[in-house]
């Protein structure tokens, strides 16, 4: 049996995340096809085992417990597996990627990417969501945020957020390497470590790329890929 059992969409968007801290722990995990995802999701709450309105969803198979929602999964996978060191940053990190993947998902896909509204959000919002890590990087010091030898919880969440954006999405990458060098060569230095690129080995060639559906073909378009 694994340790646990990840509920997502086969995507990396939200679920390279929690992927990232699992494989950072050394843990097992399995990852049920998307019709079990979708018969659990679409169960009424008081017929679900675990009442939740959207994946990701974990399941501990040591302690039994399953919970919902990116942040509250991180911070107790984090705090299990000892990649905690500044709870309250790694927190507001979470929170500041959760909020990038809203964006560029124009709110999960409420309305889709045009010429227009990329290059405004390409020229604004997101450069300054990667200049505000970049500060936040460069006042860390060299290495990583932590100061030890292994990334922790913070490290992970920034490469899971910016590597994998500009890993799916390479068009991206210059921006990332005008706008924020350092939190660029951090997530790479996270995203190679074995265990993390042995994680992503297995998605190289997946499709969808990054966030699925129609946001992403938008986004596909106005990136020329
Ligand atoms: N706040 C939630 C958001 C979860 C979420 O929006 N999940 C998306 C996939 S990334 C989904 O499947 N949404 C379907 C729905 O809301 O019904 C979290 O951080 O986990």
């Amino acid at each position: 049996m694994t340790d646990y059992t990840l509920y997502y969409w086969p995507i990396p968007f939200r679920g390279h995340f929690i992927r990232y801290v699992l494989a950072a722990a050394e843990a097992t995990w399995d990852e049920p096809a998307t019709d079990a995802l979708t018969a659990l999701k679409s169960r009424a709450p008081g017929d679900q085992p675990y009442p939740f309105m959207a994946p990701p969803l974990l399941v501990d198979h040591e302690t039994g417990r399953s919970l919902s929602q990116m942040p509250a999964i991180l911070m107790s996978l984090a705090r299990a597996h000892e990649l905690v060191v500044d709870p309250d940053r790694d927190l507001r990190l979470i929170c500041d990627a959760s909020d990038v993947l809203f964006e560029i998902t124009r709110h999960h896909g409420a309305a889709l990417w045009d010429a227009e509204s990329w290059a405004d959000f390409a020229a604004t919002r997101l450069p300054r969501w990667m200049q505000v890590h970049e500060a936040l990087v460069r006042a860390s010091g060299a290495g990583f945020l932590d100061g030890g030898d292994e990334p922790m919880l913070g490290d992970l969440v920034l490469a899971a957020l910016w590597h994998t954006m500009t890993d799916r999405l390479p068009p991206l990458d210059p921006l990332l390497e005008t706008h924020a060098p350092a939190t660029r060569a951090l997530a790479l230095r996270v995203a190679e470590r074995p265990a993390l690129a042995a994680m992503r080995a297995g998605w190289a060639d997946r499709h969808p790329l990054y966030c699925g559906g129609r946001i992403e073909a938008s986004l596909c378009e106005v990136l020329g890929m």
